[in-house]
């Protein structure tokens, strides 16, 4: 989606670089640390999800679908944090965060892609059945609310079938653990011979998945079949970027 015009217009005069994010939240993981990796200064906005901070009409006008993250770069407002982490780097390019080969960036941007295309289907029901089912959970009267807020059908229906019954099923659940096995299959194959996802270069598309293995691995993902990406995630967490932006903001899940 990348720029959108927000119709809270408080945003507009926004300087520098702010974040709407939450500490749990993956997506935001990575703009946060893409800017750590350029030592950029940002000011935080910080919106706890668990507690529904995020739904309320004052958001939506900033973020049309009321998700974290999004940036606001001089009251320009981005959203998707596959397009603000690619802003991120295209703006500010030193340290390089992207191969320099055309086809090295190609498979980076299909890597950043492949994460952001399998949230709703996999990444979110795989997490909310095993961790945040139960404090996303809305009342009826919230419900209400929110459908008047979101107009994105996918996320309403998302949102519905978390709020209603039992939530997602084991069989929901074992569909989107099949998604992300054939995710982490190719993964694992492509680390064989390289330190990173695209040629030898850390780049946006490791930032995209490192968050991945992160809160999948707390949210009973095994990763034990993949000592590759286990590796690889170990190098990742050794980078000063990693600690600031994921490991010092990381509320834990649980509410
Ligand atoms: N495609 C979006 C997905 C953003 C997203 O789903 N964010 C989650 C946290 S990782 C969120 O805001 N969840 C709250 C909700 O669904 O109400 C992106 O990559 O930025």
């Amino acid at each position: 989606m990348g720029i959108v015009t927000p119709t809270n217009k408080e945003v507009l005069d926004f300087e520098g670089l702010h974040l709407y994010h939450a500490g749990i939240s993956n997506c935001a993981m990575r703009v946060r640390i893409a800017l750590e990796e350029k030592g950029l200064a940002w000011t935080s906005h910080h919106l706890d999800i668990l507690q529904k901070e995020h739904l309320t009409p004052e958001y939506f006008g900033i973020n049309p679908k009321g998700l974290v993250p999004t940036l606001v770069d001089d009251g320009v407002v981005i959203v998707e944090s596959d397009d603000i982490i690619d802003h991120i780097d295209k703006k500010f390019p030193s340290p390089p965060l992207r191969p320099t080969s055309e086809e090295g960036q190609e498979q980076m941007y299909e890597w950043m892609k492949l994460a952001v295309n399998n949230h709703i289907t996999a990444v979110k029901p795989y997490i909310y059945y095993h961790k945040v089912q139960k404090f996303m959970r809305k009342t009826e009267e919230e419900q209400s609310e929110y459908e008047k807020l979101q107009s994105d059908q996918d996320l309403k229906k998302f949102h519905t079938k978390n709020s209603s019954g039992g939530g997602f099923t084991l069989e929901e659940v074992a569909q989107a653990e099949k998604i992300l096995t054939d995710c982490f299959v190719k993964a694992e194959r492509a680390l064989k011979d390289q330190d990173w996802l695209v040629e030898d270069q850390f780049s946006l598309a490791d930032i995209a998945w490192v968050p991945l293995h992160f809160t999948l691995i707390r949210a009973e993902f095994s990763f034990d079949e993949y000592p590759e990406i286990n590796a690889w995630a170990e190098r990742i967490t050794k980078r000063e970027s990693f600690k600031k932006a994921v490991l010092d903001w990381w509320p834990g899940f649980g509410g």
